[in-house]
């Protein structure tokens, strides 16, 4: 099974019968929209599950950063490589500040990026694929990062307080990648037969795995149900995933390059675009650590944490000589 971090028992929905007097009076607070803050009495599983998907966040934005950043060195002008070297750079802030939520919740960064490193946690399924052309770097902001903000618009409203609070500002950077993404694309899709081809060709491998972001289907989605009674999700996995299916496709009409869906097309009746079949097998293939690129990211995380040891014992040392400093002078 594909949901193993966990054991919440929560498959199933607690209903407010099973639930004792401070587990009622904690859905109470959900229930009139207060916020909950790090000091505020929660059930255990409501903590567990809050460090499950905010850990998964922060990973998915660290390993996040090695597609992106395997073309900075490569962007076609200086201009795209400032702006790459931004966006990367962002990506590690959101990390840090989704790792400082995480930490709220009494869990420690060290054990979180141990737990990373050792395999017991996920991140992004999309951080599976490599990126081969610069179209590429302009698919990724603009499908991944859209499919980003659609998910994490709802989040800001989310019923735990540190984490709707830095979704704020995540989601404000997000779409400045969103945008910078949907530029490059534009650029290939007006340039030469060969630049609209990329354009393409990178379309057709990102659409899919975009897809899958989302998550699982509602009805295979394990935590869902309880997640969205402790307002964690506001927004159910499918029907983000529909929405951003018909924010995406009037933008690919814009750039005149096609959806790679047969099935893709306007239903009238639901006001909504039909689409074709998600493969689902690929999805738990690359859950399970066979994904194109799953080796190379998880060894490419170790290498960098291994290799940044002595610029965190430098910091420690610093750190440790400023108090005595501050100490002898005082
Ligand atoms: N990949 O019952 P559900 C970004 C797992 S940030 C891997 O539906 P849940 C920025 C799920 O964890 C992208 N695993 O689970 C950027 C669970 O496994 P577990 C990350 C997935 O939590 C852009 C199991 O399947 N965003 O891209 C995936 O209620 C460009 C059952 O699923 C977030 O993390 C998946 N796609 O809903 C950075 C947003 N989907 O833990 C750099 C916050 C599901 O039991 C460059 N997270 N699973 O072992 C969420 O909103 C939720 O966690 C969902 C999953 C919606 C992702």
């Amino acid at each position: 099974m594909y949901a193993q971090q966990v054991d919440t028992g929560l498959a199933k929905v607690q209903s407010n019968a099973e639930m004792d007097a401070a587990e009622r009076a904690f859905q109470a607070r959900i229930d009139a929209d207060v916020k909950i803050e790090p000091t505020d009495w929660m059930p255990e599983a409501y903590r567990r599950t809050l460090i499950r998907q905010i850990q998964q966040h922060a990973h998915s934005e660290i390993v996040g950063m090695l597609p992106e950043g395997n073309w900075i060195g490569r962007a076609p002008s200086l201009k795209r490589k400032a702006i790459l070297m931004a966006k990367v750079q962002d990506e590690g802030g959101h990390g840090l500040y989704l790792y400082a939520a995480a930490e709220t919740l009494g869990v420690s960064r060290d054990k979180l990026v141990e737990d990373l490193h050792a395999g017991k946690a996920k991140y992004s399924s999309i951080f599976n694929y490599p990126t081969l052309t610069w179209a590429d770097i302009g698919a990724i902001g603009w499908l991944v990062d859209g499919a980003a903000i659609m998910n994490q618009i709802p989040l800001c409203r989310c019923s735990y307080g540190p984490y709707a609070r830095a979704m704020v500002r995540i989601c404000k950077e997000e779409s400045f990648h969103q945008r910078q993404g949907y530029d490059i694309m534009l650029s290939l899709a007006r340039g030469t037969p060969e630049q609209k081809a990329m354009a393409q060709d990178a379309l057709d491998r990102w659409w899919w795995p975009s897809l899958m972001m989302f998550g699982p289907p509602d009805a295979d989605s394990v935590h869902s149900a309880q997640s969205a009674k402790w307002k964690i999700k506001l927004l159910s996995n499918d029907e983000l995933r529909q929405r951003f299916v018909d924010q995406t496709v009037p933008q690919a009409d814009y750039l005149g390059i096609a959806m790679p869906d047969a099935d893709l097309r306007w239903n009238e009746a639901r006001g909504h675009y039909d689409f074709g079949a998600i493969d689902w097998s690929e999805f738990h293939n690359v859950l399970k650590g066979n994904g194109p690129c799953n080796r190379e990211r998880l060894a490419a995380r170790v290498e960098a944490w291994e290799d940044g040891a002595w610029v965190r014992e430098a910091a420690v040392a610093y750190a440790a000589k400023e108090v005595l400093r501050q100490k002898e002078a005082a």
